[in-house]
């Protein structure tokens, strides 16, 4: 395609780029679209905090790093934390102009950072906390999180004793704390992703989003299939895109025949050692899961527009 054939596409993302080429991610990394995203829902008025994580290290050593934007560097467990004194600060400053954002793994969140979020949450400190969840503890290897599928080989859950239970349900702990906007997004929907985001800009108080980011190096497929992956696990209701605001569950993508599991699972060398009734008892918990979710909306919710 020319650049001229490019210049007429309609753009459905913002245009600047704010993150820069460069960065350290593996290559295929869900994550670091996740942050180019990110920027672009946001701006260029955003000072985050990133916990010890691929992030961390993604953004490359002061003064050349990607990101563009000011960047906490914080302890394993601080991500809310941090964010909150810097959303504090910034309120006793008077910059109300600026966006704190909390950007941490699911270890980072689900584990070891659970209390500070829940903390952060509790007081409704104005944040935006994005947990990029790539379902394992990737930087330091790939060991196996709460946020660790059924199924999954990870390097402490290997092929002998794969990982057994459900992932920790993170949204509806997020929403126990009825902070005025929790949702989920996938980078394979990038403009739901940046839609939402700017929607938790516009609201005060504790917003959190649970965005799905496959990680190759540790899923085990190819680096040019990452949105492929990503695109079905929403297929397959693995991963459901909604959200709930003031207590309003609003499901924002409902698909008309969801593809079978089985067809998500096979592309990733995480789930190759799996038999048949694993697949199935996999496929039998995600459909539990979204009737769960649809029973959610039709008792707390509206009718998502399609
Ligand atoms: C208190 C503490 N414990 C352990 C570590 C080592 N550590 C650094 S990054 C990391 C994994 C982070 O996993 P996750 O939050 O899922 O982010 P990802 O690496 O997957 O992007 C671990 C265990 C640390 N830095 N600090
Ligand atoms: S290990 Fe995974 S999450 Fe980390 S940089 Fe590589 S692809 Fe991205
Ligand atoms: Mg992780």
């Amino acid at each position: 395609m020319s650049d001229v054939d490019i210049k007429q596409k309609r753009l459905t993302i913002p245009e600047e780029e704010i993150l820069s080429p460069g960065h350290l991610a593996c290559q295929g990394c869900g994550a670091s679209m996740a942050l180019r995203y990110a920027l672009k829902g946001l701006g260029r008025k955003t000072i985050m905090s990133i916990p010890a994580c691929c992030w961390a290290v993604i953004d490359g050593p002061f003064p050349y790093s990607a990101a563009g934007v000011p960047i906490y560097h914080c302890a394993f467990e601080t991500a809310a934390s941090t964010a909150s004194g810097i959303s504090h600060a910034l309120s006793q400053l008077g910059k109300d102009d600026i966006t704190t954002l909390a950007w941490a793994g699911d270890g980072g969140t689900f584990d070891i950072g659970l209390q500070a979020l829940s903390g952060a949450a509790e007081r409704n400190d104005n944040l935006i906390y994005v947990v990029y969840d790539n379902e394992a503890y990737m930087n330091t290897g790939i060991q196996r999180s709460s946020a660790t599928p059924h199924g999954a080989w990870t390097t402490t859950t290997p092929v002998k004793h794969y990982r057994k239970g459900q992932k920790k349900n993170i949204m509806g702990i997020m929403a126990a704390h009825y902070i005025p906007y929790c949702a989920t997004a996938n980078i394979a929907y990038p403009e739901d992703f940046i839609k939402k985001l700017q929607k938790a800009k516009s609201i005060k108080g504790a917003k959190f989003i649970h965005l799905f980011a496959p990680c190759p190096t540790g899923w085990k497929h190819p680096p040019d299939i990452t949105v492929k992956v990503a695109k079905l696990a929403t297929q397959c209701n693995v991963f459901p895109i909604y959200e709930i605001e003031g207590g309003i569950y609003r499901i924002n993508r409902k698909i008309k025949n969801p593809k079978p599991v089985a067809e998500y699972l096979k592309l990733q060398g995480r789930f190759a050692h799996l038999k048949e009734d694993e697949v199935a008892y996999i496929q039998s918990e995600v459909d539990k899961n979204w009737n769960r979710l649809l029973k959610l909306e039709a008792a707390f919710g509206e009718e998502a527009e399609g």
